[in-house]
């Protein structure tokens, strides 16, 4: 093991694409009753609770602004990318060169199932580059791709 590895705590970014700041003002049906805040304030709870790692998160309804907080991570020690794409799940080649170009691992966490949906929804350009797919378990799916993502980096150290 490296100094830098025992020096450093690990660091997971937490990506949230366009219209996800809207959860919990509309379409609760679908996307639930959580807001972004309570999702992201959960999220740093259960890191503070059960690990050393801190957590980033960033939302945008920007592409470009995605994919600079993307190209950033590695500089600031970002070791997993756990992100919601959003509508660019199903359009975005730009978005996928940008996790691909960083090789950092990461999960795909949807809020809804996006199988049970529009036909348009059922192909992610980035399914195949992530190391897993959550779709449908609502907001517990970024619950559940952060502890997968704490055991992925403990298993590497
Ligand atoms: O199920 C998911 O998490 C999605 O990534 C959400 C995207 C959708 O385009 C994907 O197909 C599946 C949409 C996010 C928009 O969120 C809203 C929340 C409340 C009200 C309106 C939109």
């Amino acid at each position: 093991m490296t100094a830098s590895k025992l020096s450093s705590a690990p660091l997971i970014l937490v990506l949230h694409g366009p219209n996800l700041n809207l959860l919990g003002k509309r379409e609760p049906e679908i996307y639930g009753h959580d807001s972004l805040a309570d999702i992201d304030a959960r999220l740093q709870r259960l890191i503070k609770e059960t690990s050393k790692a801190s957590l980033l998160s960033f939302q945008s309804n920007s592409e470009g602004a995605l994919i600079d907080c993307i190209h950033a991570a590695p500089q600031k020690g970002v070791g997993f990318i756990v992100i919601n794409p959003g509508g660019l799940t199903h359009s975005s080649v730009a978005l996928r060169d940008a996790l691909t170009g960083v090789a950092l691992p990461f999960i795909e966490v949807h809020l809804s199932n996006i199988h049970a949906r529009e036909p348009f929804r059922h192909r992610s350009l980035l399914a195949d580059q992530a190391v897993g797919v959550i779709a449908g378990l609502g907001a517990r799916g970024y619950e559940f791709a952060l502890m997968w993502a704490l055991e992925y980096l403990q298993r590497r150290s």
